[in-house]
């Protein structure tokens, strides 16, 4: 490809087309732009907040920190950055990856070619020009025959469902846009909206600041020790050594996790004894290796619940009264088909004097009040309430803006009974358009950072060999991308995701419509079709050749 210009800067006055824009500076941005620099192209980069980080730039709330392992959620492309930088504790925390990232922009000089709070509003294909028009809440349009959507799985937080907010007299919070100072709970009496993982992290912090802590619980979840530490020299000097195996290995693993080590027994054909040994030694591990433990426990209702009963059971070791234990219990789903969350200190919170568990499936809140919450059978003074109630996950960003591909349609109207992609890469309808974790993808039920690396990799190698012919065009083929939607659909069939309500199958937003999105068919084997997709120039993809006018 003729590279349109070099060295964008984004105070260029000049209207010109660029080669790409990408939208969103988090993990998936940052690379996408470092990406197609190196292949001598102009990008730039709409970021809605005022720095890097993405959802590491907004989501930092007291205690908010990475559940996946900060030597396995780490860029790999680069062996000095992997040499350069030290993470400092088995998990990283938000402060730590939001420098890391910020690190990441300098080290690669990525700034220049971002434009910071300016949100996306529109992006449209023009077909006689064949590129996208793409309009920002700041400046004129900008022209680009590529658009990226680095937009992120959770970055949208869910619309509040209760009235009243407006008229409350004290400070209400949320999790996903958390203030850019600290927030002191100090001797506050505090309620806390939301049991999912970012609550989980929170609540234990808040608890040991307020006077008191209400916890409004609709669902309890499942959460496993995390066992968070300083990284040990061991551990460090192993990565060195082993790190580019390691990271081959999670390539071609399930879920791009190596920590999660799982085991190709059957909890089934595993006499009792044996499997509580086996929960024992994976709960003293820590983290997400717990679902490791056996390799049916996500296939198979049975095994699955082998490993809840266990948990089950820790809940009331840990929580002294059994009626709040109980309430903490969950039993309508299988363990890992929500999110399974990550426990510093969450159960043990509930033995403290001054934390309250409020069971609002049993007495709904009913709305916000000047002074507090109201539920269906009383009412709480509050001074302070935080929602923790997670994200309008995989397509809240996406539908946000008013996409537009050929013939006016919207991607809104495309989507409107659930999203449908090709490998979660590209849209049928959306030429050029690339989505990076789409839905469709193993996305969120992988290691992000893994992911993310692997659409950018395959999107830069597309447009270099789109853009190696005059002015092409690349779209997703209707029956491609209904074959791979309903495969998705069916390998998720066969595991126990679909048995919950999670935000997985969009059930947290209202009026959503339910459709299992990430693909869990296993990241190595998802990457072996994507690149086999495009060893075989493409299959499934229609790619036009041609001078467009423009
Ligand atoms: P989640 O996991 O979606 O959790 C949100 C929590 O908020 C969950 O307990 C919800 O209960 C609860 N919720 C949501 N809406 C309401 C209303 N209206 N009333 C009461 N309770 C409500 O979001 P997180 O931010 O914790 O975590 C998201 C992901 O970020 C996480 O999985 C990691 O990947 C990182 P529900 O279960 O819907 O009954």
């Amino acid at each position: 490809m003729q590279p349109l210009s070099t060295n964008d800067t984004v105070h260029a006055a000049a209207p010109k087309v660029l080669d790409a824009v990408i939208v969103g500076a988090g993990f998936a941005g940052l690379y996408m732009l470092h990406r197609l620099r190196g292949l001598g192209l102009s990008a730039r980069i709409f970021e809605a907040g005022h720095g890097v980080g993405g959802t590491w730039f907004w989501n930092r709330y007291p205690g908010a920190r990475c559940d996946v392992e900060s030597v396995e959620y780490s860029y790999s492309f680069s062996e000095e950055l992997e040499r350069e930088w030290q993470w400092s504790e088995r998990y990283a925390g938000q402060p730590e990856i939001l420098r890391y990232l910020n690190y990441v922009a300098d080290r690669f000089d990525l700034r220049r070619n971002i434009q910071f709070d300016t949100r996306v509003t529109s992006a449209v294909f023009e077909e006689a020009s064949a590129v996208w028009t793409v309009c920002t809440d700041r400046g004129s349009p900008v022209s680009a025959r590529f658009c990226v959507m680095a937009t992120g799985c959770l970055s949208v937080p869910k619309a509040t469902e209760y009235n009243g907010i407006d008229d409350f007299r004290g400070k209400c919070y949320s999790t996903a846009t958390w203030p850019d100072h600290i927030v002191d709970f100090t001797g506050q009496t505090v309620g806390v909206i939301g049991t999912g993982s970012s609550g989980i992290q929170l609540i234990p912090i808040i608890a040991g600041e307020a006077a008191h802590l209400y916890v409004f619980q609709r669902t309890p979840a499942f959460a496993v020790p995390a066992r968070n530490d300083r990284l040990a020299p061991s551990a460090i000097d192993d990565r060195k050594m082993n790190g580019t195996a390691y990271r081959e290995q999670a390539r071609n693993s399930v879920f791009g996790i190596l920590s999660v080590d799982i085991t190709d027994r059957s909890a089934i054909d595993t006499p009792p004894v044996e499997l509580t040994r086996a929960y024992e030694e994976r709960w003293a591990r820590g983290g997400f290796s717990f679902l490791g433990a056996f390799g049916d426990l996500l296939v198979n209702k049975q095994a699955n619940e082998t490993a809840a009963e266990f948990v089950r059971a820790k809940i009331h070791e840990t929580v002294r009264d059994p009626g709040v234990a109980e309430k903490l219990t969950p039993k309508e789903y299988p363990i890992g088909a929500k999110r399974m969350c990550l426990d510093t200190n969450y159960y043990a919170t509930f033995n403290r004097e001054n934390v309250t568990l409020v069971d609002v499936a049993e007495t709904p809140i009913e709305t916000i009040t000047p002074s507090g919450i109201r539920t269906s059978d009383r009412e709480y003074a509050l001074d302070r309430i935080v929602f923790a109630t997670g994200f309008d996950a995989m397509t809240g960003a996406l539908s946000r803006i008013d996409i537009r591909g050929r013939n006016g349609l919207s991607l809104k109207e495309k989507w409107a009974a659930g999203p449908r992609a090709y490998l979660g890469l590209m849209i049928s309808g959306f030429p050029n358009l690339f989505t990076i974790t789409g839905p469709g993808s193993p996305s969120v039920l992988s290691n992000m950072v893994l992911s993310i690396e692997q659409h950018v990799d395959w999107i830069a190698d597309c447009i270099g060999y789109i853009g190696s012919r005059t002015a092409g065009t690349i779209e997703a083929m209707l029956d491609a991308e209904t074959e791979w939607v309903d495969h998705v659909e069916e390998v998720a069939s066969q595991t126990i995701f679909p048995l919950a309500n999670s935000w997985y199958v969009g059930a947290n937003v209202p009026g959503k419509p339910r459709m299992f999105m990430p693909y869990i068919g296993g990241v190595g084997a998802y990457r072996d079709k994507c690149r086999q997709v495009a060893v075989d120039g493409y299959e499934g993809f229609i790619i036009s050749v041609g001078d467009f006018a423009g």
